[in-house]
């Protein structure tokens, strides 16, 4: 069954980066309202709401998770027949995946535009959104080198190179703790992010916020490419974005960490960046300094802070 499948390829990070994820689990709720086989709405809804939940317990950061979940079960509440809330949820979804795709294209041209021919740039983790601006400056005959990150402890930073590889642009590929000594030969930074909060503040894979202090400090400009969706509704209400953590295993072995028993191994795979280190975040809407973060959750996600007291 889609659902389980893609919950599990989504927690083992087989499907990962905010955008993907958001999109599988929305094709995995779309072939699971396809095939429910239940005769009254409120069953519909209440199956549906289960298969919600499993997709968005899978990772907790990414808020492109339930922001797409919710737009897709958003519709159900309306409807008295099960084949009507079924086509809703059929098409909210098919509008979900055509918006997100067509937003990471939107991002590329509107970020491109800040990108300089003869650009040193830096990214760090692997982000469509990010790779995407980066790759439509090179289209545009833009003459670009990237610093590409490693991204202890899961390596997506391998990924990213084979991307900019292929692209034949010219990459240097570090360790992640080599920022800050090549941060005075970058112009940009440019990263993507798993959640942005109403404050600006910027929740992307763990380092970020180092390299953005580094670059704040040399006067480096950092860019984050984001969907609107992207975007945290409920810090609105000053509730935080949770931090996942993960298996420890995958920093230190189990049978290296079980011989070291003072030692406590932590494994946080994202951290936030605040607001006064970003000086630009590019959504599909347009480029907006991070101070304007709650104009995107109000306009664009449709979130009222009288609907949420
Ligand atoms: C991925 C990561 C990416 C964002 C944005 O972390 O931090 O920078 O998700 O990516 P992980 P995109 O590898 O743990 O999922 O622009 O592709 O949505």
């Amino acid at each position: 069954m889609l659902l389980s499948e893609t919950a599990a390829s989504i927690k083992s990070m087989e499907i990962r980066g905010a955008g993907r994820i958001a999109r599988a689990a929305v094709e995995a709720l779309a072939d699971y309202a396809g095939n429910l086989d239940v005769s009254d709405p409120e069953t519909f809804k209440q199956e549906m709401q289960k298969a919600a939940d499993i997709l968005t317990a899978t990772r907790p950061t990414a808020v492109s998770l339930p922001n797409a979940v919710r737009s897709v079960m958003r519709p159900l509440d309306s409807f008295n027949s099960v084949e009507a809330a079924r086509d809703a949820v059929l098409a909210r979804a098919a509008e979900f995946i055509d918006h997100s795709e067509h937003a990471v294209e939107w991002i590329a041209k509107i970020g491109a535009r800040h990108i300089s021919d003869g650009d040193v740039l830096l990214t760090h983790c692997n982000s469509e959104a990010a790779l995407g601006c980066i790759l439509e400056a090179h289209r545009q005959g833009k003459e670009l080198e990237v610093y590409a990150t490693e991204v202890r402890p899961r390596g997506q930073g391998l990924i990213t190179i084979r991307t900019l590889n292929d692209a034949g642009i010219r990459t240097n590929y570090i360790v992640d703790s080599a920022v800050r000594y090549f941060i005075n030969d970058v112009d940009l930074v440019v990263v993507g992010a798993d959640a942005i909060a109403v404050n600006g503040a910027v929740v992307n894979k763990i380092g970020t916020a180092q390299i953005a202090h580094a670059a704040h400090e040399a006067r480096t400009n950092v860019i984050v490419a984001a969907e609107t969706y992207k975007f945290a509704p409920r810090t609105i209400l000053g509730e935080l974005i949770e931090i996942e953590e993960r298996d420890t295993a995958e920093v230190l072995p189990r049978e290296v960490a079980e011989k070291l028993p003072f030692v406590r191994v932590r494994n946080p795979a994202f951290d936030v960046t605040p607001a006064e280190y970003v000086d630009l975040i590019v959504t599909e809407q347009g480029a907006i300094p991070p101070g304007l973060a709650f104009t995107v959750i109000r306009d664009y996600l449709g979130w009222k802070i009288e609907e949420l007291r």
